[in-house]
């Protein structure tokens, strides 16, 4: 097991659309192991492959309070949408940027988890929000993406001090 690095925004490659994961076989399981590591280490509720500069389709969440839940989706996809929720959301490649989000409130999934096996299930509330940000990551986009023009181009400057900082 070990802690991946995560990409933070403005890096390009958070654009990469994911590829699916032909073969659930050790290497992923192995990826899969690291992600839910790294997320956990950086108090997050969910990362997706793309976020570790691996652009492949596996994602990990937890939503739970206890972190002993963890969730591990290879391929997913929602097949089923019903009505519209607004929240806040936040990002670990978007560090200490947080903001209202539009999604769908009640989600039907479909994916692979960590043995291959099919699982198929309803999500609501946080998990539903969190499964749908994940699988924008698959497919090269991050939340503020949904914000207005303005404020991306204040979230990129912020970003981009803060990173010269860490640098210098
Ligand atoms: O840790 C996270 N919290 C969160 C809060 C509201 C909506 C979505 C999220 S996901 C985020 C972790 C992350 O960046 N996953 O890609
Ligand atoms: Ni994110």
């Amino acid at each position: 097991m070990s802690i991946l690095q995560i990409l933070k925004y403005p890096d390009k490659r958070l654009h990469n659309f994911a590829k699916p994961v032909l073969n659930v076989d050790y290497e992923i399981q192995q990826l899969a192991d690291d992600m839910a590591e790294t997320m956990y280490e950086a108090s997050g509720i969910g990362l997706a492959a793309t976020q570790v500069n691996e652009p492949v389709r596996v994602v990990v969440i937890d939503v739970s309070d206890s972190r002993d839940e963890l969730l591990v989706l290879i391929n997913p996809e929602v097949y089923f949408e019903k009505g519209v929720i607004s929240s806040e959301e936040g990002c670990l490649s978007v560090p200490n940027v947080y903001d209202q989000v539009e999604r769908a409130e009640d989600i039907k999934v479909r994916a692979l988890d960590r043995a291959g096996q099919i699982i198929d299930f309803e999500a609501t509330g946080i998990l539903s929000i969190c499964i749908q940000h994940e699988i924008d990551h698959l497919d090269g986009k991050v939340f503020v993406e949904y914000l207005s023009r303005l404020k991306q181009d204040r979230i990129v400057k912020k970003l981009k001090k803060r990173q010269e900082i860490n640098d210098g």
